[in-house]
């Protein structure tokens, strides 16, 4: 690659005449940042094609990832870093006169996901390549990402999220891959040798085509492979209305859905999830045979990772190719399709579990629907002889009923594995939402505590931190991140602490220009940042968090003597288009924004800052820059969050209930080192069960909720004449269904906490220093580790 600055320097500048006709003194931006990326894609394309010849030739089992999301953000910084020439190439740019930090500005964040589930898709794709590991994802070329965000007068404005307006530097379309999917139509079936055999006709048919892109592993040779597909009109299509045709295929890869809905288009959802399933499917097994493995051996070479149930019509897609495209019978297809399938459950929200009506369903993909009624029959039948007359059991198991099928069911039934995101979720899902199904099958549940890519959240995100790490125990943290408890050695080292803090201060120096530049709004540096980022979601509670900011304003124009350390509140949340409640909540924070930062009496003390277009990349300069971390859903309905590991490792201290992976937290820092309150998940769910939660109580009996209450209806805030009304109805008319009121004395005594707490240098930087030495646990390559062995079955080959 390149030895250094000048060899890079020198390579740019041809690269650039020859890519784009014109010298570098007119060249634009732009066009460097496309020149440097394609030359780092080059680069690594004899490694690429190494790798999968190597995994062709040792036939190595190989995992594939299936997931409807992956949030990747933008990748030039972290290829350079993985490959080891961030130097180099910085040194080069450097000599002509470009800042590399200011050319990444250039590349659009690959916004392929909604949130959690997406980045931990991304997380994962560069732990496999980074340990080796021979792991590829297979998703969906969206031509629109998750939205943008704009906010105008309060409210949130979404924009079409066009990513690939300037092309895309990471992909190479591989036109010859493209294979055909088949919806609509009619099946007939006939005896052919003693078989029933099934014809698909009349479908109209889609053409898949794969666009790849390199997944390079951190200093290794492992390049893996992303493999993103697209609808387009198919050649055979001959009859008909072209043009109507044209269109809805390429419908079906134009956009992400913004999944917190009870979305409309409920058709093109389903073809998506076709089209990634048959896709993959199809090109995984043509790989496979290449290698002249038998079928029947299937699971013992693929295995393939069903991420959530969109892509759950794996199971009844692969028995049917087994079955009518191989041949198989189906015994031997049932065998092979649950050994090779794994799937994890991300929520056990029940207006996110999937189910799709049977009227859809079946016309869409008639062979398909076959399928999934004969896996049901004979699940119901096995059933049936079990528990014979049971019917509420095999009714409430079963994957048709009611006219709809459930993708959840679908996947547990046609996996070996089935997992959780967290202990806590995992302990819900057995107990609780899939109990029947655990003690069907109780070996496949499992768990498997999620994680974040350290090199991207640490030594990507925050160079001077990873520095100041490497300094102090040097660089085996990077291979091994349990070895950052070798950090705890310094908890009594000034200088060290000292360090630590000029670091935070550096960070939030940086975020606090961007603020400025964004949003008009000057922020002291020396306050407190406490921050909430996320999606926006009732169960999220970002509505506590601003009742809570209310209380404060409240009381520091009441109570002249009301001390407090100084706080910069910051949000960031993207609502769901058509979630009205949370669009309501977003207006709330900026209307209270608007109010408190105005306010002469308060403005050097308290201020809320909402930053607009929340994504991977902005998530990488606020991480850095936080010092509270706002980890606060209604305990039991965060399966594990991922935003809270990402705050911990770099040095922010959360502020939580006891759910999702905030019980890990707590478990490795111990309940000193977190700032925890609220109701347990056990206490919500018994709640829930039995009743006895009444917020009338509560707005009755807690002046500071009533004041802040009525405030959102009385005329407190100018104009919004009943703006909140729906806010205040979910509080009062809708008795509170996420325990806001229930938690809000104990969160506001944990602020007070907090505050007091963060007085102390001393103490607050040594819980910091805590929260980062025992953060290793939540690299994603532990969690791919755990994975690879416990439910893949596969191993890393010789790395380096
Ligand atoms: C989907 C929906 C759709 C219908 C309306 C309500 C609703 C609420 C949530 C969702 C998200 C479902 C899947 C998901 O993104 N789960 C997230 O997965 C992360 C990675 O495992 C995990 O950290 C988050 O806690 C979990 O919410």
């Amino acid at each position: 690659m390149f030895a250094n600055g000048e060899e890079f320097k020198a390579a740019f500048l041809k690269k650039l005449e020859m890519m784009h006709g014109i010298s570098f003194s007119e060249s634009t931006k732009r066009e460097q940042f496309q020149t440097l990326g394609t030359m780092v894609r080059e680069c690594v394309s004899s490694d690429w094609i190494k790798t999968n010849e190597q995994y062709r030739t040792l036939r190595q089992k190989q995992v594939y990832y299936l997931s409807i999301e992956f949030l990747l953000g933008r990748l030039l910084r972290q290829n350079l870093m993985n490959l080891g020439i961030e130097d180099a190439v910085r040194n080069g740019l450097d000599s002509l006169g470009i800042d590399l930090d200011e050319l990444e500005e250039n590349e659009a964040d690959a916004g392929l996901g909604n949130g959690g589930l997406g980045r931990l898709a991304a997380c994962f794709l560069d732990s496999l390549a980074s340990q080796g590991m021979p792991g590829h994802g297979c998703g969906i070329r969206y031509k629109y990402g998750l939205f943008e965000q704009k906010i105008i007068e309060g409210y949130q404005v979404e924009l079409p999220e066009q990513w690939l307006r300037h092309g895309h530097v990471w992909e190479v379309r591989k036109a010859d891959a493209s294979v055909q999917i088949p919806y609509w139509g009619r099946v007939e079936s006939y005896w052919e040798n003693g078989r029933l055999v099934f014809r698909h006709l009349d479908a109209e048919t889609v053409t898949a085509v794969p666009y790849d892109m390199p997944v390079i592993g951190y200093h290794t040779d492992t390049v893996n492979t992303l493999r993103l597909w697209t609808a387009e009109p198919s050649r055979y299509m001959d009859s008909g209305d072209v043009l109507k045709y044209k269109k809805e295929t390429e419908m079906i890869s134009e956009f992400l859905y913004p999944d917190d809905t009870h979305d409309e288009g409920k058709i093109l959802r389903l073809k998506q999830q076709y089209l990634l399933v048959a896709a993959s499917l199809k090109s995984i097994l043509a790989s496979y045979k290449k290698q002249n493995g038998s079928l029947l051996d299937l699971h013992n070479h693929v295995a393939i990772h069903i991420n959530d149930t969109h892509p759950a019509l794996a199971v009844p897609e692969l028995m049917r190719v087994l079955m009518d495209e191989e041949g198989l019978g189906w015994d031997e297809a049932w065998h092979i399709t649950w050994h090779t399938l794994s799937y994890t459950n991300h929520t056990t929200l029940s207006e996110a579990l999937e189910r799709w009506p049977v009227h859809i369903f079946q016309p869409l993909l008639p062979r398909v629907y076959m399928i999934v009624k004969e896996i049901n029959e004979r699940f119901c039948h096995s059933l049936w002889e079990k528990y014979p007359g049971d019917w509420k059991r095999i009714e409430s198991m079963s994957v048709i009923a009611q006219e709809e099928v459930r993708m959840a069911p679908l996947a547990i039934i046609g996996s070996h594995s089935v997992n959780g995101v967290a202990k806590l979720h995992t302990e819900i899902l057995k107990e609780r939402e899939m109990r029947l199904f655990s003690q069907e099958f109780p070996d496949r549940f499992n768990n498997k505590t999620n994680g974040i890519t350290h090199r991207r959240w640490l030594l990507k995100a925050n160079p001077s931190l990873s520095s100041l790490v490497s300094e102090s125990i040097g660089e085996d943290w990077i291979e091994d991140t349990k070895e950052l408890e070798r950090l705890l050695k310094f908890k009594e080292d000034n200088g060290f602490l000292e360090e630590l803090s000029r670091i935070k201060a550096v960070n939030k120096e940086r975020l606090a220009k961007r603020i400025l530049e964004k949003n008009g709004i000057a922020v002291d540096t020396h306050s407190i940042f406490d921050v909430q980022v996320k999606r926006l979601h009732a169960y999220k509670r970002q509505l506590l968090n601003i009742l809570h900011i209310m209380y404060l304003y409240n009381r520091m124009k009441e109570d002249s003597g009301f001390e407090f350390f100084p706080l910069t509140f910051i949000f960031g949340a993207k609502a769901s288009p058509g979630y009205y409640f949370a669009k309501k909540v977003i207006k709330l924070i900026n209307t209270v924004a608007e109010k408190v930062n105005t306010d002469p009496q308060v403005n050097d003390r308290l201020k809320v800052v909402f930053l607009e277009n929340y994504r991977v990349s902005l998530a990488e300069e606020i991480f850095p820059a936080s010092d509270v971390s706002e980890q606060i859903s209604t305990a039991s309905k965060e399966a594990s969050g991922t935003g809270n590991m990402k705050f911990m490792m770099n040095g922010a201290l959360t502020v939580g209930t006891l759910d999702g992976a905030n019980v890990e937290i707590t478990e490795l820092v111990g309940r000193e080192n977190i700032f925890l309150f609220g109701l347990t998940a056990e206490e919500v769910m018994e709640y829930q069960k039995n009743g006895g939660y009444y917020s009338h109580e509560y707005y009755h009996h807690d002046k500071r909720i009533r004041q802040v209450t009525d405030q959102l209806i009385n005329g407190f805030f100018p104009d919004t004449e009943n703006e909140f009304t729906a806010i205040y109805d979910s509080l009062l008319s809708h008795n509170d269904q996420y325990f806001v009121y229930r938690d809000f004395a104990s969160y506001a005594d944990t602020h007070e906490r907090i505050g007091k707490c963060y007085s102390d240098k001393e103490s607050w930087r040594q819980m910091s220093l805590f929260n980062i030495a025992k953060s290793g646990y939540f690299s994603s390559d532990r969690t791919i580790k755990e994975y690879a062995g416990q439910i893949w079955n596969i191993s890393s080959h010789a790395k380096k």
